[in-house]
């Protein structure tokens, strides 16, 4: 009988203390906080291992349907903690630790921060994980085992800069490449017809080798895996190219993850890392089902495969390519398990980011695939001409092939029995706007599927000290959403808001000192915490942000009644730019300069500060959220699909400030007057849009405080820099002011004005708060989670 080293604390001392030397190869007292980390999460996945292999056989001699959520990008960020609660492990790893004088918090800093996504979509994708496992379904995540993550954010001279994220340079606790399970991709090539049907002849081979990562569920048995591909040589080279050349190509497609959400640049990199994950993650999974049930018949009824965002959508030619070319279905019968089995989620209106592949790049790089999305477009163009008879704009709108390119996202809804948003806008957009047509050819394919975060690791683990308070409310020992209703009745209790407000004071000095630490620029922690983080987006509207604190520089100098009723503001700003993304790398630039001025003004230094972190990413968000007062999410309405920070800041107990887009609109309706709403609604800006009256220079030319801050963009204002660095700016506002910046400053600097007067209230302001955190129970991923299950995927518990 095996010794369970997490029985006790005194028996995990023990260990402990025995393989950081191990590690560390000196004495304990020599060993680094990474020696401890390290030891630390060895004998975490020991733990993890052995549980892993029980729950992996539950789950084979189970039966049970399984998803597989592909996606190109999963924001895993740190893991150690989140691992050793939910092993429910927590307390016999803390008090062992204490025992040595060690602190868990202390060992988690030495965590890389897993950051292979961009944003949004690849937090919901880590959100998601973490509840399908802790609700005991059974549920993979496939991806990218990137070699580098998303950039690391350095400013230098107020501009961002690059640098990469060699995030796996000291090893990575969480992984076990499976080198036995790894498979082969071709690309290039011929496509031969002979008896037998279609024969590929692929000019390249790649490996992918899989590393699998453990999600584990939230004191349940379920362990999912996360797989993750790597991309390698094959160890048979091409005769026309040298080795290392070839060597070299291959490892870029899982070289590093896109930072560019916005330009079409390395465009055929990303299709071969699209075609080279969603390849390996169908073939891996036809593999397991065919030795299983020897038919494919049943697909559907075993596995749902999720598409997050158009990226991962050539599974659906893949798949037929598999079943046609390997298993001798015909068209018909494979396009039936096809779309049966595959659903898809669409994260973005924006047309720029509806990912669009010609014709000219994806024929030579994946020439059967092609020949499949060719034959899937040809026999729906024939629907479509029965559904528009004569109609041929309408078809050619609506078609998955046209003007040289392949539209994925057409290609994606055809070929899924399931097209899902992510909030109720969103959705509504989609239906009777953007997919209008879509939505009365297949009644019934679209639905809605609000986004969820996991209150485990943005509430429980960030925020203990809220836990508690919520969990004493509501008079239970351990936090469950159920907790966060009991709330409700406590709004008005005096001894809850004095606490909540402690709480935060607490946290805004931890991001005090941080920020201190890291800048040298102390915060006043009176000081209303105003955040905005997020991908620096013009959409999202930092640059109104921005403008806003013009406003307010502009009103404290000149203005003595201004001040008197000004509440000191902290105006706290994090995002990383696309690398190619010059405009928003700008704005930056103008947020560094702002700052640098306002900071230096003894005038208002007291009311207002202004700071952009550096490099921010989940683990910052961790810090930072806990911290805040008010969430920024000022959007141009219709434009962000969602949002979750907005939720993550919630349940928080920050206020949003905010438009009538995405989640906010369910915010609004849960939280009623808790929230400051301002600007054009979405039906205003698509009324704006079709009718292009709106005209920003009329606003400039009439409102002279408008026109004060635009000019000093371009007046010598900002002494620090060349008085034309801004030039770009201040001409876009006025003549292409897409994002209606403008539009909606004005009544977006009411809505301030209205913040600053509510927060002079404390008791008011915190029973506000409150009530953000007590209706935050509904933006749980566990929620969305059950949604997709009754809607979408019909999984039963493990
Ligand atoms: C497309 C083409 C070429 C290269 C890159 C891309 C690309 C890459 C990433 C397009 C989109 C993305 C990421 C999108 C994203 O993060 N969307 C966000 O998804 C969240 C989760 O649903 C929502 O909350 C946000 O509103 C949405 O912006």
């Amino acid at each position: 009988m095996k010794i369970n080293l997490f029985e006790s604390s005194e028996t995990f001392k023990t260990y402990f203390y025995d393989r950081v030397q191990t590690v560390s190869v000196s004495p304990y007292e020599e060993a680094t906080i990474y020696d401890k980390y390290k030891a630390l999460g060895q004998l975490v996945f020991e733990e993890i291992s052995k549980r892993w292999i029980q729950s992996n056989k539950a789950l084979e001699t189970s039966n049970k349907k399984e998803v597989i959520y592909f996606s190109m990008e999963f924001l895993m960020g740190r893991l150690i903690t989140n691992n050793i609660y939910n092993l429910g492990i927590r307390d016999v790893v803390e008090e062992g630790l204490n025992l040595l004088g060690e602190d868990i918090n202390e060992l988690e800093q030495a965590e890389v921060d897993a950051g292979l996504g961009n944003g949004g979509l690849g937090r919901l994708a880590a959100c998601f994980l973490d509840s399908i496992a802790s609700l005991d379904y059974a549920g993979h995540g496939n991806g990218i085992r990137y070699r580098f993550g998303l950039f690391e954010q350095k400013i230098e001279n107020g501009y961002q800069v690059e640098k990469p994220d060699d995030w796996l340079k000291d090893g990575y606790v969480w992984e076990v490449r499976k080198d036995d399970e790894a498979l082969e991709i071709g690309f290039g090539g011929s496509v031969s017809f002979e008896k037998e049907g279609a024969v590929y002849h692929p000019n390249e081979l790649i490996k992918a080798v899989p590393y699998d990562v453990p999600v584990i569920g939230d004191k349940n048995a379920r362990i999912n895996t996360l797989r993750l591909w790597n991309a390698e040589p094959t160890g048979v080279y091409p005769s026309d190219k040298h080795g290392f050349v070839y060597d070299q190509e291959v490892r870029r497609i899982s070289g590093f993850l896109y930072p560019d959400d916005t330009t079409l640049d390395g465009k055929i990199l990303r299709l071969k890392q699209q075609y080279f994950f969603s390849a390996a993650g169908v073939q891996n999974l036809l593999n397991k089902h065919f030795e299983k049930y020897q038919t494919f018949n049943n697909l559907a009824d075993k596995v749902t495969v999720q598409i997050n965002d158009t990226h991962p959508s050539l599974v659906i030619p893949e798949m037929m390519r598999i079943f046609m070319d390997h298993h001798g279905y015909t068209w018909d019968d494979a396009f039936n398990i096809v779309s049966k089995t595959c659903a898809y989620t669409n994260h973005t209106l924006l047309a720029e980011a509806l990912e669009k592949w010609p014709i000219s790049i994806i024929e030579p790089v994946l020439p059967r695939i092609y020949q499949i999305i060719h034959e899937i477009a040809r026999r729906f163009y024939l629907e479509l001409e029965k559904a528009y008879p004569g109609d041929i704009d309408t078809c050619n709108k609506l078609a998955i092939l046209a003007h040289g390119e392949v539209r994925m996202a057409h290609l994606a809804i055809v070929g899924s029995f399931s097209v899902n948003g992510v909030a109720a806008l969103h959705t509504e957009l989609l239906k009777n706007v953007e997919m209008i047509e879509f939505n009365e050819l297949f009644p019934g394919k679209f639905n809605n599927k609000t986004n969820g975060i996991t209150h485990r690791r943005w509430l429980e683990h960030v925020n203990p000290e809220l836990t508690t308070l919520i969990n004493d409310a509501a008079g239970k020992k351990s936090f469950t959403l159920q907790n966060l209703k009991a709330l409700t009745k406590k709004l008005d209790d005096k001894k809850t808001q004095q606490a909540f407000l402690e709480i935060k004071a607490l946290k805004k000095q931890a991001l005090i000192d941080r920020i201190y630490s890291e800048q040298g620029l102390k915060l006043n922690k009176d000081a209303i915490f105003d955040v905005q983080i997020k991908r620096l987006h013009e959409y999202k509207r930092q640059l109104m942000n921005a403008l806003n604190i013009m406003m307010i520089y502009e009103k404290l100098k000149t203005d003595p009644s201004f001040k008197k009723n000004f509440v000191p503001h902290a105006f706290i700003f994090g995002a990383k730019a696309a690398s190619g993304y010059h405009y928003a790398k700008k704005i930056i630039k103008l947020i560094n300069t702002i700052a640098s001025k306002v900071n230096q003004d003894k005038d208002t230094n007291d009311y207002l500060q202004v700071t952009f972190v550096e490099n921010y990413n989940v683990t910052y968000a961790e810090m930072i959220i806990p911290a805040s007062d008010l969430s920024e999410q000022i959007s141009t309405a219709s434009k962000e699909a969602s949002g979750t920070g907005n939720m993550k800041f919630m349940m928080n107990g920050a206020l949003t400030i905010g438009t009538l887009d995405g989640a906010n609109v369910e915010i609004k309706d849960l939280v009623k007057d808790d929230i400051f709403i301002f600007g054009l609604n979405a039906s205003e800006i698509n009324e704006y849009y079709q009718n292009g009256s709106y005209d920003p220079t009329e606003i400039y030319n009439n409102d002279s405080l408008i026109q004060k801050i635009v000019d000093q963009l371009d007046n010598g204002f900002f002494d620090q820099v060349d008085a034309h660095e801004f030039k770009e700016i201040k001409d876009k506002l006025l003549n292409d002011d897409n994002y209606f910046v403008l539009k909606d400053l004005n009544d977006y600097h009411e809505a301030h004005l209205n913040a600053n007067e509510a927060y002079k209230n404390s008791s008011k302001w915190a029973k506000m708060c409150l009530n953000n955190i007590a209706m935050s129970g509904y933006f749980s991923s566990d929620r969305t989670i059950e949604n997709y299950v009754d809607d979408i995927w019909h999984l039963e518990k493990v």
